[in-house]
């Protein structure tokens, strides 16, 4: 017996790639099937989805849960609930994290997945297509009598990651997601797609929720894909969507030294452009020079703080004189570097903050993601400074600098935009942004991006993110007491005109 399943996916920046990985396995490793209505760039959810649903009613319906997402899983399990009388299942972080938040008597949704999904849900399906009860499946929870949740027990991790299919792009409308304006690589315009190669990251930084999902499951959290895989899956991107660059979104590539040289020589022969995310203490001159060798346009380093005690405090394992040597290293091969750094840390001080913009200075990234650090729920921060607080969910998106009235975790009191605007001078100031001079760190990109027939969104780009450096530069300049004056009557002006 077969059944179908209708992925709903959220409107995000990058394609919904939890729901792409479930259905691509659905479809090919499973008699049943899925598909995903992707509400990206969609004013009209709601008909969107009642649409849908009549014209070809599945057996059940399927969201992925971030917690700020919390609320509006809710709201639409709701209408698909009350419009076509559809089961629902959440899975990801929230529902892993607190299957109660939708298992209660009343709740629209019917099952929640815990931890890594195929192949749960694939045995969900198997049960709801045979008629069975799936109450007590591994890896699910599902309503039990009287109002209660029957919870399964911990389901094994997929410990070869090579039994996954390769992921079918083509379900979701993949333009707006490579365009160079999403800015896949930031500071390297260019048309990107994201693909991942592995699961799990082997760190415990206590900001950090990365793993888990896959915490709620049993057996070692990092898992490779097989690098011909990841091959396959590039080249099939690059072959139908054009693609320019790839952005590998893994939480920790740079892990296994062994490996990352390997995939290098793989890389290699598909010729193209680059970037991943890792630890400043993987880095070393023969890995940087094989990675440059092979393409590698960027890296992008968790860098947090430039404060030894605090990187200590937040558990981040790394200290700022790994920092130093692989920014340095990085620069001397020429990969340009990216820094994520945050403020708001607990127990942060003035001299914190001080000691984060020197370093800042001193490595010279050539560009920086700056965050208000926010206590998310699955973190360790969150478990000791917040505690569960179901009215707060909508906190748990990107709200920056106000956040502090809500989550103050540092120890000054200095305004966190007035942090975050140091911290953005000390990189910017005595440098032209990022995007400008990505043609003479890669004198490729000028034949490869900058005259492609993408030429002129990538022009738009680079003139954007010079039109938004100059601006930012001219305010950051003005004296803070006159920002501040100038911001309030701003404020005031927009609430008379409201
Ligand atoms: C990619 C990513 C994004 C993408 C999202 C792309 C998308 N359309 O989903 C972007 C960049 C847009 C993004 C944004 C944000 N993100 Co984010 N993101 C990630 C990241 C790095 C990887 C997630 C991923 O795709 N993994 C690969 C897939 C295959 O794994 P997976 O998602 O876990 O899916 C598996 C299971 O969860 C399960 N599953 C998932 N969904 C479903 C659904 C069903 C029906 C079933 C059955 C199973 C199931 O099965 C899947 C396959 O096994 C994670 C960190 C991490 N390593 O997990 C953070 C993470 C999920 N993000 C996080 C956060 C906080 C955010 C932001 C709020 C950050 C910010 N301040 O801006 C915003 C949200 C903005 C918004 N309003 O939506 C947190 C979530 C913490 C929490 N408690 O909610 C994480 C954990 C990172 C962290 N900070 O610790 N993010
Ligand atoms: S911050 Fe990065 S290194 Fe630390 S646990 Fe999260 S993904 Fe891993």
């Amino acid at each position: 017996m077969k059944t179908s399943i209708l992925f709903i996916a959220l409107p995000k920046k990058l394609p919904p790639f939890s729901l792409l990985a479930l259905a691509s396995y659905i479809n090919q490793r499973t008699e049943h099937t899925a598909g995903i209505l992707d509400l990206n760039g969609r004013k009209d959810a709601e008909e969107a989805i009642a649409e849908r649903l009549k014209l070809d009613p599945p057996g059940l319906v399927g969201f992925s849960c971030f917690t700020c997402d919390y609320p509006e899983v809710m709201r639409l399990s709701k209408l698909v609930e009350k419009s076509s009388g559809c089961r629902v299942v959440v899975g990801n972080v929230h529902a892993s994290l607190y299957p109660e938040d939708f298992i209660f008597s009343g709740s629209p949704v019917d099952f929640v997945v815990r931890g890594e999904g195929e192949l749960t849900l694939a045995e969900l399906l198997d049960k709801l297509a045979a008629g069975r009860s799936p109450a007590g499946l591994a890896g699910a929870a599902a309503h039990g009598p009287g109002g209660t949740m029957l919870l399964g027990e911990k389901r094994p991790l997929i410990a070869d990651l090579g039994v996954l299919p390769r992921i079918d792009y083509g379900m979701v409308a993949m333009e707006p997601y490579l365009a160079p304006a999403n800015r896949g690589v930031p500071g390297f315009p260019a048309r990107t797609g994201t693909v991942y190669t592995s699961r799990g990251c082997p760190s415990n930084c206590e900001f950090c929720a990365a793993n888990t999902v896959w915490k709620c499951n049993t057996g070692p959290s990092v898992r490779f894909r097989p690098i011909e895989d990841v091959m396959l899956e590039v080249g099939a991107l690059k072959a139908k969507y054009g693609i320019q660059c790839v952005a590998f979104g893994d939480d920790s590539f740079l892990i296994k030294k062994s490996r990352v040289l390997a995939f290098c020589e793989a890389i290699r022969k598909l010729d193209i452009f680059w970037s991943v995310q890792g630890r400043v203490e993987h880095i070393t001159s023969e890995v940087v020079s094989a990675m440059r060798g092979a393409g590698c346009v960027m890296i992008g380093f968790g860098v947090e703080s430039g404060s030894d005690a605090i990187l200590k405090r937040i558990n981040k394992g790394i200290t700022t004189a790994q920092i130093r040597n692989a920014f340095a290293v990085c620069r001397a091969q020429g990969c340009a570097r990216m820094a994520y750094i945050m403020c708001n840390h607990p127990g942060e001080t003035e001299k914190d903050v001080e000691l984060t913009v020197r370093l800042l200075r001193e490595i010279r990234p050539d560009g920086i993601n700056q965050a208000v650090l926010t206590p998310y729920p699955g973190t360790a921060i969150y478990a000791k400074y917040v505690g569960k607080k179901p009215e707060n969910f909508w906190l748990f998106s990107n709200i920056g600098p106000e956040l502090a009235g809500y989550f103050k975790l540092c120890e000054h009191d200095l305004p966190l935009n007035r942090v975050l605007d140091s911290y953005w001078l000390a990189v910017y100031a005595r440098r032209l942004p990022v995007s400008l001079t990505a043609v003479f760190r890669e004198p490729r990109y000028l034949s490869r991006v900058l005259l492609s027939r993408y030429a002129l969104p990538v022009m738009s780009v680079i003139a954007a993110d010079t039109a938004v450096w100059l601006r930012y530069l001219a305010v950051a300049s003005i004296p803070w007491p006159i920002r501040n004056f100038l911001r309030a009557c701003k404020h005031r002006i927009e609430a008379v005109f409201k």
